[in-house]
């Protein structure tokens, strides 16, 4: 492309410090180093998590910050050494990476490649050094791929080529929201057929997180969230039932175990609350009951459980990106929408983002997933701040942003 080698101008959503709202400003962006990729992202959705960036509430991020995670873009040049992806090609940048290396990426079952934000600050590329420049200034990247600017860089194992029909304007969602959600239930928790679930929050990722349970074959699946408006969606998605926690004096768990006789086989929490989290653990079954967090708690949040509650049989686990590395075939059949499929479309040794991500987005195109019904609005890039005006007020799933 011409502009391969040259720095571009173009718009980008920058955060400044800490709970300001976002401004749209013209950023420079350098070329891709060795190993990097430049891409020019054609649609990006609003996760909360960016809210979490916004506001000053997610773990090390330095300001100031190009927030977004959750998009699609095209391969405007590479950097030398890059093989996985071409100039002109689709792709999806990923919020883990997938460096193929180290002691998680050569472990089948996780997907949690050494580094990681949370293990290793991403808020500057490898080299440690910026590719935005805005009125003179370095601006941070945000989990290495900053999606909130029209082209960001980012390095070749935070990124993954997607089939070239795949409509960016959708396919977008796998990035985070869908993927996270989709995952959790029916990779972290593995759902069985016959189950009662219990989702608590139903934005964009417990909404997915339903549509997981409702693929696995449950056949309870209990929403629940303080907004009602989510209910009608939630329930053409696959919830059976939907509740809101203040319509009762009791406790939520004790709702639950009044109308499951003995607790939720499956409990999510997709809010990111303390008191949320325990009140998901507490709504498990006594014995076999397992609890998925999925929510992004304030930074420096601690968590107080009563031990009972695990000594009693309960499990506990956490899901990032859907902890999407399975081995097992029972998930991979399930997240191929097909049993009987052969060969399988997915491979059996290990899974991971940059792996994963691409088949899910096959699978849409098969009509297998389809993760649509989550957009709720459809913006242009200038109206970022209404997107988040929408998430705040509870009146969006997900918008997506197009530049
Ligand atoms: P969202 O804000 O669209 O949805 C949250 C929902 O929770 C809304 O419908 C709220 O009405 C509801 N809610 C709020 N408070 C309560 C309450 N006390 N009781 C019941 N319901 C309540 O967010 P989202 O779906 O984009 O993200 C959900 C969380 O998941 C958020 O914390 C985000 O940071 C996190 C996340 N985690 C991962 C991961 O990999 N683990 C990925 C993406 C997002
Ligand atoms: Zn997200
Ligand atoms: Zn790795």
């Amino acid at each position: 492309m011409a502009t391969a080698g040259k720095v571009i101008k173009c718009k980008a959503a920058v955060v400044w410090e800490a709970d300001k709202p976002i401004s749209i400003e013209e950023v420079e962006v350098a070329p891709p180093k060795a190993h990097e990729v430049r891409v020019k992202i054609v649609a990006t959705g609003i996760c909360r998590t960016d809210d979490h960036v916004r506001k000053g509430s997610f773990l090390n991020i330095d300001y100031p910050v190009i927030p977004g995670h959750e998009g699609a873009g095209i391969v405007e040049s590479i950097g030398e050494g890059v093989t996985c992806v071409k100039p002109g090609e689709k792709v999806i940048p990923l919020c883990i990476p997938q460096c193929g290396e180290c002691s998680s990426c050569l472990n089948p079952n996780t997907n949690c490649c050494l580094k990681i934000h949370f293990c290793e600050s991403q808020n500057l590329m490898p080299d440690k050094t910026s590719r935005f420049t805005c009125k003179g200034k370095p601006i941070h990247h945000f989990l290495w791929i900053s999606t909130f600017s029209e082209y960001t860089v980012m390095p070749d194992s935070a990124i993954a080529r997607i089939d070239a029909a795949a409509p960016l304007d959708k396919v977008c969602l796998f990035g985070c929201g869908f993927s996270t959600g989709y995952g959790a239930a029916i990779n972290t928790a593995k759902v069985k057929p016959g189950s009662t679930c219990a989702i608590f929050g139903l934005g964009g990722v417990g909404l997915s997180v339903v549509i997981g349970c409702k693929a696995a074959g449950a056949s309870r699946i209990i929403g629940i969230d303080i907004n009602k408006d989510k209910f009608a969606k939630a329930k053409e998605l696959g919830a059976t039932e939907c509740i809101n926690p203040q319509d009762f004096k009791k406790p939520i768990q004790e709702v639950l175990f009044d109308i499951t006789s003995q607790g939720v086989d499956y409990s999510f929490e997709v809010i990111g609350r303390v008191d949320t989290m325990v009140a998901a653990l507490a709504s498990c079954n006594m014995g076999s009951g397992t609890c998925v967090m999925v929510g992004s708690t304030p930074l420096g949040a601690q968590i107080s459980i009563d031990p009972v509650l695990l000594l009693t049989g309960r499990t506990w686990k956490g899901s990032l990106l859907g902890g999407i590395a399975t081995t097992e075939p029972n998930v991979i059949q399930i997240l191929n929408g097909c049993c009987v499929q052969t060969p399988c479309l997915f491979s059996p040794l290990g899974w991971k983002l940059k792996d994963t991500i691409p088949k899910l987005v096959t699978s849409y195109m098969e009509r297998k997933l389809n993760p649509d019904m989550l957009i709720s609005h459809i913006l242009p890039f200038d109206k970022i701040n209404e997107g988040f005006e929408l998430l705040h007020s509870g009146k969006s799933i997900r918008s997506i942003l197009l530049f």
